[in-house]
């Protein structure tokens, strides 16, 4: 059964779409066209290598990649997926994933990027915000699931939670919860690749290339996640500008490293850049120096994407104990801060072209370019991607504030949202009247146009490129029995940027908790969201309206020794 269509929140205006249409920058390509073409024009060529769920490694040409297509396609329908339908990605770096997405593209399935460490508190509120029809998940991996039985003891709690959800609301149905080991790949060689019968490529309505491809996630502010819709024109639009800028070919074989569905490994230019050159990808199953340096020798890898926590293991790695990296030309380096000094030591110890990448998966993206002068390589995080990127960075009243001035980032165009998919007015505040998107990032501009990122506006913690909304963590904490009130805030680390300090008042007379942790992993968090410490305070500062003072509480723990009496590692 299908469900319901997406709503219309793709919001920009019609002149603007025209606009964006008239420069050329938006195409009528969908994503099923996309792969049709990319099969057809490098069949031979190698596509993908990475391990299947068996653990094997598997090697694509395009038309692998077609025929996985087809088999993920076939797979979903099977499982009661049609056209339209969201399909809630919960895979490690692993050609199932491949398979699953390409499936869903040729299928015309809108695919929810969850990252492979969310857990069922993330999976079921994505799969309820997209009235998702399935949520496809892999044991294994980066997951930390070890088997089949514990993908299905996860799937058995997200139904929990949608059944006591959703059950009252008239004509819902529970999502298929699907493990992707089913989907046999080790047998795909025999496959035919005929994209062409499948209905992606046949989305109804006057403008397919306009409608939703795929939702991403916001890092989120909030308790509950955003999701992020993008379209097929305007997400191509950023995946081939990406891929021009960062001078992709045929030739190039890309290392992903990182989550693949994160809008960093998959467009910018990552998988999708790849694909639209005839380049190949290298799926890492892990991001370790050691299994990355192995797959560079053994694949001769040319361009890497990094956070900057990996960044810094590379070079610490190279250094101890120099591998081959002779194949290796750019490593990109982004979702977060990098350092100065750490940026310093990238090219000469790794022999390769740095690239900072200041990207959001809302929409704009930032390079430095090959070219620039070394100091902007190093100290900036770049131009935007297109010059109908706008960008406007303001003071408290939104007034514009001169270059070199640090201000908060707005920004609008071709590849940047308008609005979240089913908004909350908190989510709508996140746009200005006009269709700025406010990213809560500060920033000062160059006279050459390069940002620098300065700081942040939003109630977020950047851990080593992950994202924590502070309320979504503090919330769970709060539902502790013991816990009166609870406060995170990043502190700064050298190697993560930064790290999560929780601060937790006691309800009176009550000792301290062994077993926050705990609590929190089973209200079903995702690892990377559980603090790195916790302290207790017996009150927290408030503002002159009685709120309670994060900024006052980061001067204060910047003072540990005045308030970490009794703080303890969690
Ligand atoms: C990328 O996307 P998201 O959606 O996970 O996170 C976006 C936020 C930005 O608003 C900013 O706060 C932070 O991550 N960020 C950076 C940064 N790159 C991202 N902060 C400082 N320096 C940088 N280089 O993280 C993302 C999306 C596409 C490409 C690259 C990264």
């Amino acid at each position: 059964m299908s469900r319901a269509p997406l709503p219309a929140t793709v919001t920009w205006p019609e002149e603007v779409r025209a606009g964006y249409r008239a420069a050329g920058y938006w195409s009528e390509q969908t994503f099923a066209a996309f792969l049709d073409e990319r099969v057809r024009r490098f069949g031979e060529r190698q596509a993908v290598v990475g391990v299947d769920a068996a653990g094997a490694w598997q090697r694509w040409t395009y038309r692998d990649l077609g025929a996985a297509a087809v088999r993920g396609a076939d797979w979903l329908r099977g499982h009661g997926v049609g056209p339209g339908d969201r399909v809630v990605l919960h895979l490690p770096n692993t050609v199932e994933l491949i398979a699953v997405l390409a499936g869903a593209f040729a299928l015309g399935a809108v695919p929810v990027m969850g990252l492979p460490s969310h857990r069922d508190l993330e999976l079921a509120q994505f799969a309820r915000l997209a009235d998702a029809a399935a949520i496809v998940g892999l044991p294994g991996g980066a997951q930390g699931l070890r088997d089949a039985a514990e993908l299905a003891a996860l799937h058995a709690r997200i139904a929990d939670r949608l059944q006591g959800e959703e059950s009252s609301r008239p004509g819902w149905t529970p999502p298929a919860l699907l493990d992707a080991a089913t989907l046999r790949l080790g047998e795909l060689a025999a496959g035919a690749a005929d994209l062409d019968s499948l209905p992606g490529k046949a989305i109804e309505g006057p403008r397919p290339a306009e409608q939703v491809a795929l939702l991403q996630l916001s890092g989120g502010t909030t308790g509950v996640p955003k999701l992020i819709p993008r379209t097929h024109a305007d997400y191509l639009y950023s995946v081939r500008e990406s891929a021009r800028i960062c001078e992709l070919d045929a030739d190039q074989v890309l290392l992903v490293a990182l989550p693949a569905v994160h809008n960093f490994a998959l467009s910018s230019p990552g998988i999708l850049g790849a694909l639209e050159v005839g380049a190949s990808v290298v799926l890492a199953p892990d991001p370790s120096p050691r299994t990355a340096f192995g797959l560079i020798e053994r694949e001769r890898v040319t361009f890497a994407s990094l956070v900057p926590p990996l960044a810094q293991a590379w070079v610490a790695a190279q250094r101890r104990r120099p591998a081959d990296l002779a194949s290796l030309r750019v490593v990109q380096v982004g979702g977060a801060k990098l350092a100065p000094s750490v940026a310093e030591e990238v090219e000469p110890v790794l022999g390769v072209r740095l690239q900072q990448v200041f990207g959001m998966a809302e929409g704009l993206v930032n390079y430095t370019r090959y070219d620039d002068a070394d100091e902007l390589r190093h100290t900036s995080q770049g131009l935007p991607i297109s010059s109908a990127d706008e960008i406007l960075i303001v003071d408290a009243e939104d007034r514009p504030v001169p270059d070199g001035v640090e201000g908060a980032l707005l920004t609008r165009g071709p590849y940047t949202i308008r609005g979240y998919l089913r908004p909350t007015p908190e989510a709508e505040a996140a746009f200005t009247a006009d269709g700025f998107y406010r990213t809560g990032d500060r920033v000062r501009r160059l006279p050459s146009g390069h940002l620098i990122v300065t700081g942040r506006d939003k109630d977020q913690i950047n851990r080593a490129g992950e994202k924590i909304a502070v309320d979504e963590l503090e919330e769970a904490a709060v539902a502790h029995p013991d816990v009166h009130d609870a406060l995170a805030i990043g502190e700064p680390d050298p190697y993560l940027g930064e790290r999560i300090c929780l601060l937790v008042v006691l309800e009176t007379g009550r000792a301290e908790p062994g077993d926050l942790r705990e609590h929190l992993r089973a209200r079903g968090l995702a690892e990377f969201k559980l603090p790195d410490r916790v302290a207790y305070l017996s009150s927290f500062p408030t503002t002159a309206v009685g709120k309670n003072s994060r900024r006052e509480l980061r001067r204060l723990l910047a003072e540990r020794e005045s308030v970490t009496t009794t703080a303890s590692e969690a």
